[in-house]
């Protein structure tokens, strides 16, 4: 992530508490595509609608929506993402890449208590890990802690240079949802996807990046949150291209941010000779994923594959499917020099609008319903 602006500007999520449904465009900031508008604003929410999802029979992750019915709209409204013909890191899935990973603990004002700790770890090996800096006197766990600048923190450090170029199976291209009731009296549905490295103007291991969409009650999608660079974009649905219920995302060659459209988005396969743009229409220029189970990946040379569906994690404070990975704090990369050539955090402890509180924004924004906040939404402790 974090390598260009977006077009149409960040518009803290913050700052349009209160307001979410309301004001969908940033000033200065018109819709551009418009297609499927009916499905975008409303028309076609899954059968039942929202509400059936508040009648939950099956709650593992005690957010009060039905788990099945939480996977049944995550799959209705999964995104197509399009990726550019000149993407040099692809997607993976987070088991993929442990296998090839290293955990490992640094403090940079204590060189003493730099460590290994686990080679290959599965994702329950990410978890229970403490880690003490005799310099400081700190004590830091891997599933709680979070090092506000990456000075003071566990890491998976970074793959080597064959692996970051992610899975060319997109079988493991998994997109992994999390959906929770939200303030609106809807659902949101969350879509991450994570990529081994990011090879952008700013380089470092390890990178997550998702879209929201807010649901209403009624089933209609309010708002397109869009994870920028350091801040997260909100987006009238009118703003997005759709595929029936399915919106369009693109994502930036090299740092992955996604984006509603392909405008300056670098890519191989134009007939002229010179800069070339990723378009939807000029199939030579992007990889089309589609997200949801059963969907295919289609490649620039036409060629067609299978896509790796979407995973309901649950929630952090109760995972689904195993994916205990939520509740790792640490980063997904090395640290390196400067904190954005540093690995970046996995979703529930993602940076992105984060507030100064360390409220996790972009995991938690709108959140309602019966879940601790207080646990869902920030983490334990904060180190340096
Ligand atoms: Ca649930
Ligand atoms: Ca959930």
């Amino acid at each position: 992530m974090r390598s260009a602006t977006s077009r149409c500007g960040g518009v803290g999520v913050a700052r349009l508490a209160g307001f979410v449904g309301v004001f969908g465009l940033a000033a200065g900031c018109h819709p551009f595509v418009s297609r499927g508008p009916d499905a975008a604003l409303g028309a076609g929410p899954p059968s039942g609608g929202v509400a059936a999802c508040f009648r939950a029979a099956v709650d593992a992750d005690h957010d009060g929506l039905d788990d099945a019915c939480e996977t049944e709209l995550a799959e209705r409204f999964a995104p197509v993402v399009i990726h550019s013909s000149a993407e040099p890191n692809l997607p993976t899935d987070v088991d993929a890449f442990l296998t090839h990973a290293t955990l490992a603990f640094r403090d940079d004002s204590c060189p003493k208590a730099d460590a290994i700790v686990a080679r290959s770890p599965d994702q329950d090996g990410l978890l229970r890990r403490v880690a003490h800096s005799p310099c400081s006197g700190s004590t830091v766990t891997s599933d709680g802690s979070r090092s506000l600048r990456k000075h003071r923190t566990f890491f998976l450090a970074d793959v080597a240079k064959p692996l970051q170029r992610g899975s060319l199976d997109s079988r493991r291209w998994r997109t992994y949802v999390h959906a929770y009731p939200n303030d609106l009296g809807g659902v949101t549905l969350q879509y991450w996807r994570f990529y081994a490295f990011n090879e952008a103007g700013t380089s470092h291991g390890g990178d997550w990046e998702a879209l929201h969409l807010v649901l209403r009650a009624d089933g209609a999608v309010a708002t397109v949150r869009l994870l920028g660079h350091a801040s997260i974009d909100e987006l009238d649905p009118r703003e997005l291209t759709w595929e029936g219920l399915h919106p369009v995302v693109f994502s930036e060659v090299g740092g992955h941010t996604s984006r509603a459209s392909g405008d300056g988005i670098a890519a191989e396969g134009c007939d002229a000779l010179g800069y070339c743009e990723v378009s939807r229409d000029a199939p030579r220029t992007r990889i089309r994923q589609e997200s949801w189970t059963g969907g295919t990946v289609t490649w620039p040379d036409g060629q067609v594959t299978p896509g790796g569906g979407l995973l309901n994690v649950g929630e952090k404070s109760a995972p689904l499917k195993g994916q205990s990975f939520l509740r790792y704090s640490g980063l997904w990369g090395s640290p390196g020099r400067f904190y954005f050539t540093s690995g970046y955090w996995g979703p529930a402890f993602n940076e992105t609008s984060m507030r100064r509180d360390g409220f996790v924004t972009a995991w938690c924004a709108g959140m309602a319903g019966p879940l601790d906040r207080a646990h869902e939404c920030w983490p334990s402790a904060v180190e340096r």
